[in-house]
């Protein structure tokens, strides 16, 4: 069989700039071809400009490179997608069935898809979400990854593609920035903690989200592409944890380093979206099935973040 080639959308996002390295060391640095509808500021040779939205564009670019495996993580986010719920909708949806189609027609053997916490809604225990909870979720981008989690079930079913994902939580991470996420407050409130600038926090002080670490995000991420098919039983989206805290806690947490560290709340719509999510997350079929263990706890993570973030700014 020869070389894996893989295509990445949306690969100047958070997840993507981080994940590329990995899967270039892995697959070899011609072999991973970066993605985004917009240019990326760090040169890269293996990158080009894509509208996933433009099915013909996306089809021939697969055709031309040979794509074996597409990690599909352009999507508009949470909070953003609330600003123009139809057109999230739309964009998050087209652009997935994009990918499914061009897919199936051409070579790709397997597509990573990037699920989320939020196809949870009100109607479960928010203490510990399980993998079958029903799911009815509370936002445009919810909706979408819901209705996506279905078509992944419907085409790995009726036409074997190979497609894998996970429920992401809130990642945070030192290297990149969220854009437009409910559990974004959770990496901009280390980069204000270490530039010794108060934070201004969009959710109360004490709600409870799912989050995990970046390093634990793309071990995950690796570790259940590179699992054998036939282990994998879950095809619509495996529920994956990392840890949970509040902005409370994260900010008790930040002081152990930064003992003045101000935090004030300024709760906004983001609120009535976090509390539409549960506070944790049941992972036992992952862990069961392709050996998924998080390292990182809130401790582990804020004394790595901080001492990354230290190195940046100081
Ligand atoms: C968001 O906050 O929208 C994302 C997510 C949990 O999917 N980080």
């Amino acid at each position: 069989m020869s070389a894996d080639k893989i295509l990445v959308t949306g690969a100047n996002g958070q997840l993507g700039s981080v994940l590329i390295p990995h899967l270039r060391s892995l697959y070899g640095e011609e072999n991973v071809l970066a993605t985004d509808i917009r240019k990326s500021d760090q040169p890269d040779a293996h990158f080009e400009l894509l509208n996933a939205s433009d099915e013909r564009a996306l089809s021939a670019l697969i055709r031309r490179n040979r794509v074996t495996q597409v990690y599909h993580l352009a999507a508009i986010l949470s909070a953003k997608g609330e600003e123009n719920p139809l057109s999230t909708w739309s964009v998050n949806t087209s652009t997935f069935f994009n990918v499914l189609e061009a897919s199936r027609c051409a070579e790709v053997r397997k597509v990573f898809f990037p699920s989320s916490i939020a196809v949870f809604g009100t109607n479960i225990d928010r203490e510990l979400a399980g993998q079958q909870a029903p799911l009815l979720p509370s936002t445009a981008y919810g909706m979408s990854k819901a209705a996506s989690e279905n078509w992944s079930h419907y085409y790995y079913n009726r036409y074997g593609l190979d497609i894998r994902s996970v429920r992401y939580p809130g990642i945070v991470g030192y290297q990149s920035m969220p854009g437009g996420g409910t559990t974004d407050y959770a990496v901009d409130i280390y980069h204000k903690a270490v530039r010794g600038e108060a934070f201004s926090c969009f959710l109360e002080a004490g709600t409870t989200l799912p989050m995990i670490y970046m390093d634990d995000a793309i071990t995950a991420t690796l570790q259940l592409m590179e699992a054998p098919a036939a282990r994998l039983k879950v095809r619509t989206s495996y529920n994956l944890a990392g840890m949970s805290f509040s902005p409370a806690e994260i900010a008790t947490e930040i002081r152990k380093f930064i003992p003045n560290f101000e935090i004030q709340y300024a709760p906004d719509f983001r609120q009535q979206i976090a509390e539409s999510w549960p506070k944790r997350i049941d992972d036992a079929e992952a862990r069961a099935d392709w050996g998924w263990k998080p390292h990182y706890d809130l401790a582990l993570m804020t004394r790595d973040m901080i001492q990354h973030l230290e190195a940046k700014y100081h």
